[in-house]
């Protein structure tokens, strides 16, 4: 493998600081004696797990090597050109439709490959594509994973190869998602569309649903000289973004044909929105689109001025109703929501990022990994599963790209040495189904984005890869690096 002794030193880069800084101060004063209690008065405090017995970068990064290869290797043997390895059963997974493959993993595993320097596995996963991958199947796909995962992890392996049939099926893929958009008289996309009919399905969407694209649509357009494609993702984001309320907040799932709300409840940053904020701020790095900068800090302020609360001394998101700010119930806080520490860092408010990140942190203190969700007041989890998650690792890169702070190593390793303590089997990684008892009651899956998120994140932490730009690098929602990859 490939070692490095000169390792790229982190620090706050431009681009990075575009999205100036968001009312963070607005925040606190909302909230009487939250700052000291969320640990805003302490931002460059490491977070608050206790420091892993972590090894030298170069020995982590060996290890993240070894366990990617393991999976990997779980993946070929036993579900090569499928979508996903059940290594439990050695089996094999449909992720979008029984009886339809696209070689999810490899296609999500591509850009990792390159930069782990596996050039023959990356290689052999492109013939693969190349002689096998349909997109033009009879089957009706969910457009938003579709597009995270399939056209990212196409672009991305683009990115690293510079192999144009891989570009060129890009194209012929996300020109059988476009009616998705262009049937939608709002232009808020369907959730599903027949990949050879065309036929559209799904009215209901979520805000994550109906936006994550702009990133993955608008590079098709700069690489392709195509403009439909950005053009469909910026009338989406036009659409939602109009429905704000008068506070300045959206709901969290609305009617693609009417584009009333279906649920006015503002859930950021957990499920079902996420990823519609992380993408009008990245979207606007990557594509240099200052609209979407403007929304993010628009959005951002009105969360940051509404959602905010302090629970035990942490700093949570409370759900509000979008139209008059007031709380709505007393949801578990989902896992998913530990990457806005990194986003919202990313958008220039570092002492909240690193707040938020620090909950994350406290949470993971109690258990080997991060469970699904989690009560707020007691950190117990609720839902007591892992799915394999990846975003608190993408946090910690994101926060140790930002600060170089290594506790953010400590916190990164943490997760990587738990998970392989806990859901490595003999061929591969597995989800578990309760993360409180001894063995995490092992599943049966490697879902693709371990391949494209988890280890990723491990890797560009510890290798110092020279084929990563750790300045200006850009990922994707699924960990796709959109911008970045170095050659040479
Ligand atoms: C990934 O598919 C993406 O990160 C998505 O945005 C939400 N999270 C899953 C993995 O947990």
């Amino acid at each position: 493998m490939r070692q490095n002794s000169a390792r790229p030193r982190p620090a706050l880069s431009r681009r990075a600081l575009l999205g100036t800084a968001v009312a963070g101060t607005a925040a606190a004063a909302l909230l009487p004696g939250t700052a000291s209690a969320t640990g805003m008065d302490h931002p460059s405090e490491h977070p608050a797990v206790h420091p892993a017995d972590r090894p030298s970068d170069d020995t982590a990064a060996a290890e993240v090597h070894t366990e990617f290869l393991h999976g990997w290797r779980g993946y070929t043997d036993h579900a090569w050109g499928y979508d996903e390895v059940c290594p439990v059963s050695r089996r094999h997974h449909d992720f979008f439709a029984p009886g339809h493959t696209f070689g999810l993993s490899i296609v999500e595993a591509l850009d990792t490959l390159y930069l782990m320097g596996e050039d023959d596995e990356l290689a052999r996963g492109c013939d693969w594509i190349d002689a096998n991958l349909d997109p033009v199947q009879n089957v009706s796909v969910e457009v938003f994973e579709s597009i995270i995962r399939l056209v990212g992890g196409l672009l991305a392996g683009y990115l690293a190869t510079g192999r144009p049939s891989l570009l060129d099926r890009v194209g012929e893929l996300a020109d059988r998602l476009l009616p998705a958009f262009t049937k939608s008289p709002t232009g808020i996309p369907y959730s599903h569309v027949n990949l050879r009919t065309g036929a559209v399905s799904g009215t209901m969407v979520a805000l994550a649903q109906a936006c994550t694209n702009v990133m993955e649509f608008g590079l098709l357009s700069d690489l392709t000289g195509d403009g439909r494609y950005y053009d469909v993702a910026t009338r989406a984001y036009q659409a939602v973004v109009s429905r704000r309320s008068s506070l300045g907040l959206l709901g969290s799932t609305i009617h693609t044909e009417t584009g009333r709300w279906i649920d006015v409840t503002s859930v950021a940053p957990n499920p079902p929105v996420d990823s519609f904020y992380e993408y009008l701020w990245s979207g606007s790095v990557l594509l240099g689109d200052p609209q979407l900068g403007s929304w993010y800090r628009e959005l951002t302020a009105a969360i940051m001025r509404h959602q905010p609360v302090s629970v035990g001394g942490r700093l949570w998101f409370r759900s509000v109703d979008s139209a008059t700010g007031r709380p709505v119930g007393a949801a578990a806080q989902s896992e998913l929501g530990s990457f806005y520490a990194g986003l919202l860092a990313k958008g220039g408010d570092l002492t909240h990022g690193q707040a938020y990140f620090r909950t994350w942190s406290d949470v993971l203190a109690r258990y080997p990994v991060l469970p699904e969700t989690v009560d707020p007041a007691t950190l117990a989890a609720v839902d007591k599963g892992s799915q394999l998650r990846p975003e608190y690792a993408n946090a910690a890169l994101d926060l140790w790209r930002l600060t170089g702070d290594d506790g953010y190593k400590d916190a990164a390793y943490r997760l990587f040495a738990g998970s392989r303590a806990n859901q490595r089997v003999a061929e591969g990684y597995t989800v578990s189904g309760d993360v409180t008892v001894r063995g995490m009651l092992p599943g049966d899956l490697t879902p693709a984005y371990w391949f494209a998120e988890n280890m990723k994140y491990q890797w560009l932490l510890f290798s110092g890869t020279p084929r990563f730009d750790y300045q200006n690098g850009i990922l994707s929602t699924e960990g796709k690096v959109l911008s970045g990859l170095l050659h040479g």
